[in-house]
C-alpha cells in the first residue's frame, strides 16, 4: 500500500488522518475548504480536542500533507458530513456523493474507497455504487468499496481511536481483511469484518440506542417534576439494580450524531420506527421544557427582566468546543421568540460570537445576571461553582450539589 488519501478533514477525518500518519502510514489529507487546509498547513489544528495537538505534531513529523486536491492513490477514506433532510427525515448524501465523484476523477483501477461517514442502511447501494459505475468502473474488479464507520466520542477521540472496537463492511472478505489490516496500524480494539449493509445499520443502531436511553431519562425527569420527585435520586437508586443502567436527563441531545442518526431510521422506515420517533421527539422537546422551568423559577424569585438571566454553556456537551445541534442554541432561539430581549450567554470554549448577548469574560457574565442556567457540565463550572453564590442557579446538568434548582 503506497499511501492513503483522507477526504474531509473535519471532526472525524482530521484525527483519523493524523492517527494513520503517526503510525507510519503515508497520508495526504484533502479538504475542499481552502481556509481549513491553510490553517493546517500553517501548523495549527482547527478544533480543540484532548491530545489532538500532540497527535498533530507527531503526524507532521511523519510527513502528513494537507491539500485541496484529490490525489491518485490506492486507498481513499471519505469522512464528510451526512446531514438529514429536515422535511423527509432521510439522509442527505450530497457530500458523500460529491466526494466520491471527485475521487473517481483521479483514482486508478484497483483502488479501494472507504466510506467512514455515518450513512443510513442502503445509502451506499443507492447513492455511492451508481457514482462509481457511472465512471465506467466495475465494483469488485476495478474499484473496491468499503464502509468503516467511526465510533469516537468528542472529548476522548484520540484515546477512543486507538482503543475502541471497529466495524468494517466490505463486499468481499479479502478486501475487508485488507482494510482491517490498515486500521490495525493504530487500532488496538477488535475489528469486526462484515458486509456493507450490516455495517451501515449497526452504526446507526448504536447512536439510536443511546438516544432512546437518554429520552427515557428525560421523560422520567418530566414525570418526576410533575409530581415533585427527585429524578436524580430515583435514577441513582434504580441503577443499583444489577441489570438497570439509566442515563442522565439533561437540557436536550445535541451533537451531529445522536440527534441525527435516529432520524435516518424514522425517514426510511416510517410506521416501523415508533420508539425511535418518540425518543427523538422527547429529546427535542427538552429545550422547551427548560424554558418552562426558567419561567417558573423566575416567577418564584421575582425576576422579571429576562436580560438578567444568563445561560452558562453553549456547546452541545462538556469540555468540547462543538456547538452543532446544541440544546443551548435551541433554547436561546425559543427564548428570543417567546420572551424577547437580549439573553446573556457565556461558554469558556466558545469565543466566536453566536448570539447577541454573548459575553466572553466569566466575571463580566456573572456581574450582568441574577440567574444562571447551567446548560453544559464543563469542568470549568464545577471548579467555579462557589462563584455562583448569591445567584439564582438552575442546573439542568446536575453538576452543582448545593441547594439549586434542577430539571
Ligand atoms: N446526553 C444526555 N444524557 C446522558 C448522556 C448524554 O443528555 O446521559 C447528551 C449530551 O449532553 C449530548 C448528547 O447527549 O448533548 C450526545 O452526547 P454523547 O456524549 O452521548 O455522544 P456524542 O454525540 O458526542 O457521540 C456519539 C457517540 N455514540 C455513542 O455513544 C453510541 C460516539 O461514540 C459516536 O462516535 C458519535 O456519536 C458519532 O460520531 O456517531
Amino acid at each position: 500500500m503506497s499511501r492513503i488519501n483522507v477526504v474531509g478533514l473535519g471532526y472525524i477525518g482530521l484525527p483519523t488522518a493524523l492517527m494513520f500518519a503517526s503510525h507510519g502510514v503515508e497520508v495526504v489529507g484533502t479538504d475542499y475548504n481552502k481556509e481549513l487546509v491553510d490553517t493546517l498547513n500553517a501548523g495549527k489544528t482547527t478544533f480543540e480536542e484532548e491530545g489532538l495537538s500532540e497527535l498533530f505534531a507527531n503526524a507532521l513529523s511523519k510527513g502528513i500533507k494537507f491539500t485541496t486536491e484529490y490525489i491518485s492513490t490506492d486507498v481513499y477514506i471519505v469522512s464528510v458530513p451526512t446531514p438529514y433532510d429536515k422535511a423527509s427525515k432521510k439522509i442527505d448524501p450530497k457530500y458523500v456523493v460529491s466526494a466520491v465523484k471527485s475521487v473517481m476523477e483521479v483514482c486508478p483501477k484497483g483502488a479501494t474507497v472507504v466510506i467512514e461517514s455515518t450513512v443510513s442502511p442502503g445509502t451506499i447501494d443507492r447513492f455511492v455504487r451508481p457514482v462509481i459505475e457511472e465512471n465506467g468502473f466495475v465494483i469488485g474488479e476495478d474499484i473496491n468499496l468499503v464502509h468503516a464507520p467511526e465510533r469516537i466520542i468528542p472529548g476522548n477521540m484520540v484515546y477512543e481511536l486507538e482503543y475502541n472496537s471497529r466495524t468494517i463492511g466490505a463486499d468481499s472478505r479479502e478486501i475487508g481483511e485488507m482494510i482491517k489490516m490498515l486500521y490495525a496500524s493504530f487500532c488496538k480494539g477488535e475489528i469486526v469484518v462484515t458486509d456493507i449493509r450490516t455495517a451501515e445499520m449497526s452504526k446507526v443502531v448504536e447512536n439510536t440506542f443511546r438516544d432512546i436511553n437518554i429520552a427515557f431519562a428525560n421523560e422520567l425527569a418530566k414525570i418526576c417534576r410533575s409530581d415533585n420527585m427527585d429524578v436524580y435520586e430515583i435514577i441513582r437508586i434504580a441503577n443499583k439494580h444489577p441489570r438497570v443502567n439509566i442515563l442522565q436527563p439533561g437540557p436536550g441531545v445535541g451533537g451531529h450524531c445522536i440527534s441525527v442518526d435516529p432520524w435516518f431510521l424514522v425517514g426510511d422506515y416510517p410506521g416501523l420506527a415508533n420508539i425511535i420517533l418518540a425518543a427523538r421527539k422527547i429529546n427535542d422537546s427538552m429545550p422547551e421544557f427548560v424554558l418552562e422551568r426558567i419561567r417558573e423559577i423566575m416567577d418564584e424569585n421575582g425576576i422579571t427582566d429576562i436580560s438578567r438571566v444568563g445561560l452558562y454553556g453553549l456547546t452541545y456537551k462538556e469540555d468540547v468546543d462543538d456547538v452543532r445541534e446544541s440544546p443551548s442554541l435551541q433554547l436561546l432561539d425559543s427564548m428570543r421568540r417567546h420572551l424577547g430581549g437580549k439573553i446573556s450567554a457565556y461558554d469558556p470554549f466558545v469565543t466566536k460570537k453566536l448570539c447577541e448577548g454573548q459575553i466572553n469574560d466569566f466575571d463580566e457574565f456573572l456581574d450582568s445576571v441574577d440567574m444562571v442556567v447551567i446548560m453544559t457540565a464543563h469542568t470549568h463550572i464545577k471548579e467555579n461553582a462557589a462563584r455562583l453564590k448569591g445567584k439564582v442557579v438552575f442546573d439542568t446538568k446536575n453538576v452543582i450539589f448545593d441547594d439549586v434548582y434542577k430539571l
